[in-house]
């Protein structure tokens, strides 16, 4: 059977540590590719010589050019701005749009049938800008934040609780960040919901503190913002469609109908398998979770209205 060929674009810190997961988790071939002239090659060459001593037999190929991504089963976009100390996702929308559009383009043209994973911030706006270049249906452009905000979650209340971390599920949904809408009643620990193990103001702080949890980490490194964490988050979404795990993650899907929204990316439960993102799943929502839901969407939906004209028509 083929080896899945997997393409991540944009060789930085999320895009390099990707790239180091998805090799060492033997989960396919990997490109890796960058405008830096050198760096992804070097990257690459660096993570297949490590191969011998970690025992993985995956391809590592670095390139500055698109040919490389030909006949790729998935591509990763990570390619873009980091945000900088005090900057806001949203300053960094223009510029990373024109970029993920840009590579978009380039990368389908080999690739008409892979499936898009995307990355780069604001990214329920950038989902929306891959879902417009590329003209895929829905099923095969697919956001990784969900399962990031949900980790930060997970780790905060098992730190909290003393617990693993495996121990505790969290369901998050909404826009990635400050407007996520996290789901206490629906975060267990072992199935027990952690309304019955924290009072409130625990869970609030942890709930804040998850919604701010970028920041934290931007204003700690002063350079860059977080990688390990989204790099893993990409990794368990690639897992899923490359084995066909059909794992329920929150993700950055395009709603059409669901929970009353149509024609906007925002975070949702989406069953990840072989097709891509094959199915949302809907849990019941209390009116105030719906209406913070909806308040999400409408936060996206107008950022999306601000995206420059030559991306702003479908
Ligand atoms: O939860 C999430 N979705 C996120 C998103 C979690 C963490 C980081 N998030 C966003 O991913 C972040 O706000 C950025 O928009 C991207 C990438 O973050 P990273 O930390 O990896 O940024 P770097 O280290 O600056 O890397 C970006 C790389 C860099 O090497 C550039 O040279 C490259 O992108 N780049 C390009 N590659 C290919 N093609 C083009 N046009 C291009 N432009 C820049």
């Amino acid at each position: 059977m083929k080896k899945p060929k997997i393409t991540v674009i944009g060789g930085g810190n999320v895009g390099a540590t990707t790239a180091h997961r998805l090799a060492e988790g033997q989960l396919g071939d990997v490109v890796l590719i960058d405008v830096v002239e050198g760096m992804p090659q070097g990257k690459a060459l660096d993570l297949l010589q490590a191969a011998p001593v970690v025992h993985h037999d995956g391809l590592v190929v670095g390139s500055n050019d698109y040919e490389a991504a030909a006949g790729s089963d998935i591509i990763v976009v990570t390619a873009g701005l980091a945000r900088k100390p005090g900057m806001s996702r949203d300053d960094l929308q223009d510029a990373n749009a024109r970029i993920v559009a840009d590579c978009i383009r380039r990368s389908i043209k080999g690739s008409r049938d892979t499936i898009i994973v995307m990355v780069t911030n604001p990214l329920d706006v950038m989902c929306e800008v891959a879902r417009r270049v590329s003209g895929f249906p829905r099923e095969r452009v697919v956001g990784m934040a969900g399962i990031l905000d949900t980790a930060r979650m997970r780790a905060f209340i098992a730190q909290e609780l003393g617990v693993s971390a495996e121990s505790v599920f969290a369901l998050v949904l909404g826009g990635h960040g400050d407007s996520m809408v996290p789901l206490p009643r629906y975060t267990t620990v072992s199935g027990v919901p952690i309304t019955e193990l924290l009072p409130r103001e625990r869970i609030d702080a942890i709930v804040q503190r998850t919604a701010q949890g970028g920041g934290e980490i931007v204003r700690l490194l002063k350079t860059g913002s977080a990688y390990y964490a989204p790099a893993a988050g990409v990794w368990e979404m690639v897992d899923s469609i490359v084995k066909d795990r059909k794992k329920i993650l929150p993700c950055s899907a395009h709603l059409e109908g669901e929970f009353g929204l149509d024609d906007v990316f925002v975070g949702v439960p989406c069953k990840l398998g072989a097709a891509g993102m094959e199915g949302i799943f809907e849990p019941k929502l209390t009116a105030d979770e719906i209406a913070l839901l909806h308040r999400s969407a409408a936060e996206v939906r107008a950022q999306v209205g601000k995206l420059p004209n030559e991306l702003g028509t479908q």
